[in-house]
């Protein structure tokens, strides 16, 4: 209800502006034009997705996307993007500019009706590829009418020209302020406080979609720069990087499988089907995952879609056609499913569609039928020349696809095996797990808790209404090294499953992950906040990731952080997560006599009581619980099969920049 109240107030602030101008002769268009913006401000929602940090960021992410089409229709080479000091953003790119004739039937120039009309831009700029649906290609305007201010600037015939807009409303007429030998435009703008819940723009967030960026727009130079603070060694420079990549999804595969070991070169096509511009890079390594992402109009589609069916159909059938061809699987009598000829791919998949339709629960999901052929074609076309000229790697692949069909094969006698051994056993739940006694699972949690002594702690200090505990002995297994046969037999992980009432398999696909019977809504991995608890709640999160990531999709997984430090004057106990709070505490409660305060440093979860591990990091009034999303699905799974791979320096590497916890053991 309070955001509601907000937007009103928004709403009359805006009409009154209106009459501060004292324009009387508003025309319909006018008219139109202001109630498209309220529209906008009053359910912001509709047309971002949500108004915290993920909206805001999609702010960038839209002008960005003009930019981009720019550069796809040949006239822009550099996008910049400027975190300004005030909290602004700047987007510059050297396109063309936005237009700024005046037009005829509006009798306002293109770029203020681009600025304040919804899908306006379209109208003006053809053949590009924009998004009709979900939450990209909205327009400016929309930008525009969620800023508390915003200026464009266009560089264009010589000239450079600027108008200034508040709340998306024009407050200035387009202006000459100076000449200029460049063409482009210069957006800068700043979220609206009014409207988000968070105007802190993240670094990494948008350098992980730059990098993206990249990759799919080879020859497109985007560069980010962070003017918010100075950094410390560099210089006295600022933060900033460059994303460009001449080689795209090739580069971009390699890129993605860069810690894994790759058995074939990377396999690229870039075509034109049916009118549908098709690109498709591939590389198989000798893991045993699959990872394939595609996008739509630079837009990553995570839950698939007729692209993805196309690509699996035709790469199934142009491999089987190949393997029986040549005599590779004939000596082996082994019965191949489409699964395993992607055991160890890495894929990206990029079409582009005039009027894209994105089903599914997030919108992400393709429906065009037409594109399923495209795919297929071109993927098929693609990989019959590639075998056909490189035998080497077409018996790596094929090799490959052998070995995964029998641990399949493996893997589902060690299924029925458990699951007659739980037929048996009644199938109950695992001997381990202390559960709640509430059975709606809007209103029950169960923690996952590293070691048996910690879990005995959480049992004691639990709700036992709505709070279950299963204890996790020691590391979990590797997902990221080990065969999915391994994985599903390994005691931990079946614990886990069972614990939470999930199953692999539905009526229409044998292996979806079935979650009707998910027996919580709050999944929360609780470790010690040290080197090796890090390491733990990083493998269970791999493991959600790659086998239940579905889980994460939905919110449901959460991290506990329980508290480094326990500060104590005589009676007076008081917790502290970081040694900034820690200090501050001991001030306060040393007040007069610093030698009556004592600080304990927690290692870990052992060294608390029950009462204690309740009061910090269990009670829900009381704790502080880190949500697992997925933000960026192709670095996240980069960065899972770096933390997780083989290779040790990249692992070295990224803990170094990252360390959290790096005080704590040193
Ligand atoms: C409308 C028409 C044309 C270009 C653009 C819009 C345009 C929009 C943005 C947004 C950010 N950067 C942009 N660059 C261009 C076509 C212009 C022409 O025909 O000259």
């Amino acid at each position: 209800m309070e955001d509601l109240n907000t937007n009103t107030e928004i709403q009359n602030n805006i009409e009154e502006k209106i009459d501060l101008n004292g324009k009387s002769d508003y025309s319909a268009k006018d008219i139109q034009v202001l109630k498209g913006l309220e529209a906008v401000r009053k359910r912001p929602a509709m047309y971002i997705g949500d108004v915290g940090a993920r909206g805001l960021h999609h702010l960038v992410y839209e002008i960005v996307d003009n930019s981009i089409d720019e550069a796809l229709a040949g006239y822009c080479k550099n996008i910049d993007i400027t975190l300004n000091e005030d909290g602004s953003v700047t987007v510059e790119d050297d396109g063309r500019g936005i237009p700024v004739d005046i037009h005829e039937k509006e009798g306002k120039s293109a770029l203020e009706i681009v600025m304040t009309v919804l899908h306006a831009g379209g109208k003006f700029n053809k053949g590009t590829y924009k998004v009709s649906g979900g939450l990209h290609g909205v327009g400016v305007s929309v930008v525009n009418a969620l800023s508390e201010w915003l200026i464009a600037e266009v560089h264009r015939d010589g000239k450079i020209y600027r108008q200034k807009y508040q709340c998306g409303k024009p407050v200035t007429d387009i202006e000459v302020i100076g000449s200029s030998d460049k063409t482009g435009t210069k957006i800068t703008f700043k979220p609206d406080n009014q409207i988000f819940y968070t105007t802190d723009f993240d670094y990494d967030i948008l350098a992980a979609r730059l990098r993206e960026l990249a990759f799919l727009n080879k020859g497109v130079k985007l560069t980010i720069t962070d003017k918010r603070v100075k950094e410390e060694n560099g210089n006295g420079g600022y933060r900033t990087d460059t994303f460009y990549s001449e080689g795209g999804l090739k580069e971009f595969v390699r890129y993605l499988d860069e810690t894994r070991e790759p058995i074939t070169q990377v396999i690229h096509i870039e075509t034109v089907k049916n009118g549908i511009p098709v690109e498709i890079a591939l590389e198989y390594n000798n893991t045993f995952n699959e990872n394939i992402h595609t996008y739509v109009n630079n837009i990553n589609t995570h839950e698939g879609g007729t692209h993805l069916t196309g690509f699996r159909r035709g790469l199934t059938r142009t491999l089987k056609q190949y393997a029986e061809q040549s005599g590779l699987l004939t000596k082996k009598k082994i019965q191949i499913s489409g699964d395993d000829f992607r055991e160890g791919l890495t894929a990206v998949i990029s079409v582009k569609v005039e009027n894209p339709l994105f089903e599914g629960q997030t919108k992400t999901k393709l429906g065009n039928q037409e594109v399923s052929l495209a795919v297929d074609q071109a993927v098929s076309q693609m990989l019959k020349i590639f075998l056909e000229e490189n035998p080497q790697d077409a018996k790596a692949i094929i090799n490959k696809v052998i070995v995964a069909a029998q641990a399949r094969i493996a893997a589902k006698k060690a299924r029925e095996i458990v699951q007659k051994q739980n037929v048996l056993k009644g199938a109950g739940l695992p001997g381990k797990l202390a559960d709640c006694t509430l059975r709606d699972p809007e209103k029950t949690e169960i923690f996952l808790v590293e070691g048996d002594s910690a879990g005995g702690t959480a049992k004691q200090g639990r709700d036992r209404t709505f709070q279950a505990i299963l204890p996790l002995r020691g590391k979990i297994l590797n997902v990221e090294k080990a065969m999915q046969h391994k994985i599903l037999e390994n005691e931990e992980i079946k614990n886990i499953f069972t614990a939470l009432g999930v199953t692999i398999g539905t009526k229409d696909d044998p292996k979806a992950l079935n979650l009707e019977k998910l027996r919580y809504h709050k999944i929360i991995i609780m470790t010690d906040a040290d080197v090796d608890g890090s390491h733990i709640t990083t493998l269970i999160m791999t493991f959600f990731f790659r086998y239940m990531r579905e889980i994460i999709e939905k919110g449901y997984l959460y991290i506990a952080t329980p508290p480094l430090y326990l500060v104590k004057k005589g009676k007076e106990k008081r917790y502290a997560w970081t040694e900034d709070e820690m200090r501050k505490l001991v001030e306060e409660l040393g007040k007069g006599n610093p030698n009556s305060v004592t600080v304990q440093r927690y290692k870990g979860l052992g060294e608390m009581n029950a009462e204690q591990l309740w009061e910090t990091t269990m009670n829900p009034e009381t704790r502080i619980l880190r949500q697992v999303t997925i933000e960026n699905a192709s670095e996240a799974d980069r960065i899972f099969s770096m933390l997780m791979g083989e290779e040790v320096e990249p692992r070295r590497k990224f803990i170094e920049e990252h360390a959290i916890y790096a005080n704590i053991d040193a």
